[in-house]
């Protein structure tokens, strides 16, 4: 992996134009990475462009150049494109068209599914979020300040569930406690990332968290949603963090229904069940304790497959 960080290094110095993005369903590691990519380019003195398929959710309005994101774009030559937090080229929506025509596809991720698209390829499971490898390409290339410290902490931050999942290592910890010499305020970021809803908001969640529905082991535990409520932001995380104050349950499963046939599935899960090996049977992926995918077929028959291959998969594992 030192060699990769030597070639990206060398490649961002010898190259021009930049193109950044990262995964759809935009969070925080994702726009983390992108602004923090953003600003270490730019003290660089290179041209780069954020273009991403999603819009930015208004809680990371507070995030440094989060401003110049773009949603179209109209020029298409590049040198480089950096790729970010994106297990696959089709993670990046209709950004990947662009892929194509880049001379050097960039890929730094942290998905233990990802699936080395890249000319290069900086993938490391083991890392907390895409921000911390970015972290570390910023130490080698000796180039930090107060605004690429606040993105990669956002990131990190997120991408750890406030340092409370199992990927938050020592190493996260050393490497936001380097970060907060630049001024970071954990607490500035607590409040715009986790202040986001609105009463309506609270009523839809209060009405999702009164149906939740569980196996007869009550080890998996699921919710279906009709209608995804239509907010500036994704409440996914928020309604996921209620499910895990349950005792006892290890696979925790999201069904939304986005359209006619559609059902995107989020797992999320204690360490004993790997759902990026779910996530996968059905042709998505993502991290061992969180992950998801997109089945077309109405929401009863995918809640009735997901979650008996989750029982027959748990069962085999015991
Ligand atoms: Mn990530």
């Amino acid at each position: 992996m030192k060699n990769t960080f030597k070639e990206i290094s060398d490649k961002i110095r010898s190259s021009k134009t930049f193109l950044i993005t990262a995964h759809v369903s935009l969070e925080g590691d994702a726009l983390g990475s992108e602004l923090a990519t953003y600003a270490l380019l730019k003290k660089l003195k290179k041209r780069a462009v954020i273009y991403n398929s999603d819009h930015t959710p208004p809680i990371y309005k507070f995030l440094p150049h989060s401003k110049l994101i773009k949603n179209n774009l109209s020029e298409d030559k590049f040198d480089v494109a950096m790729v970010l937090d994106c297990s696959d080229s089709s993670r990046a929506g209709k950004v990947k068209d662009y892929l194509s025509r880049v001379k050097c596809i960039i890929n730094i991720d942290h998905h233990i599914s990802n699936t080395f698209f890249g000319d290069i390829n900086l993938v490391d499971p083991a890392a907390s979020s895409a921000c911390q490898i970015l972290y570390k390409l910023c130490e080698r290339m000796k180039i930090m300040d107060e605004k690429i410290a606040l993105c990669l902490y956002t990131g990190i931050f997120t991408d750890t569930g406030n340092f409370t999942y199992t990927n938050t290592t020592k190493e996260t910890h050393r490497i936001v406690s380097n970060l907060m010499h630049y001024g970071v305020s954990p607490r500035l970021i607590y409040e715009n990332v986790h202040s986001l809803c609105e009463d309506k908001d609270l009523k839809f969640i209060g009405k999702i968290i009164s149906n939740l529905k569980f196996d007869s082991s009550r080890k998996i535990c699921w919710a279906t949603i009709k209608k995804w409520e239509d907010t500036d932001y994704d409440l996914t995380e928020v309604i996921f963090s209620f499910m895990r104050l349950l005792k006892g349950v290890e696979v925790l499963i999201l069904f939304k229904k986005m359209e006619k046939d559609k059902i995107r599935v989020n797992f999320r899960s204690r360490p004993s069940v790997d759902v990026n090996k779910v996530a996968q049977f059905f042709g998505g992926g993502g991290h061992k304790s969180a992950s998801g995918t997109t089945i077309e077929t109405d929401l009863k028959s995918a809640e009735r497959k997901v979650v008996s291959f989750i029982k027959r998969y748990t069962n085999k594992l015991k």
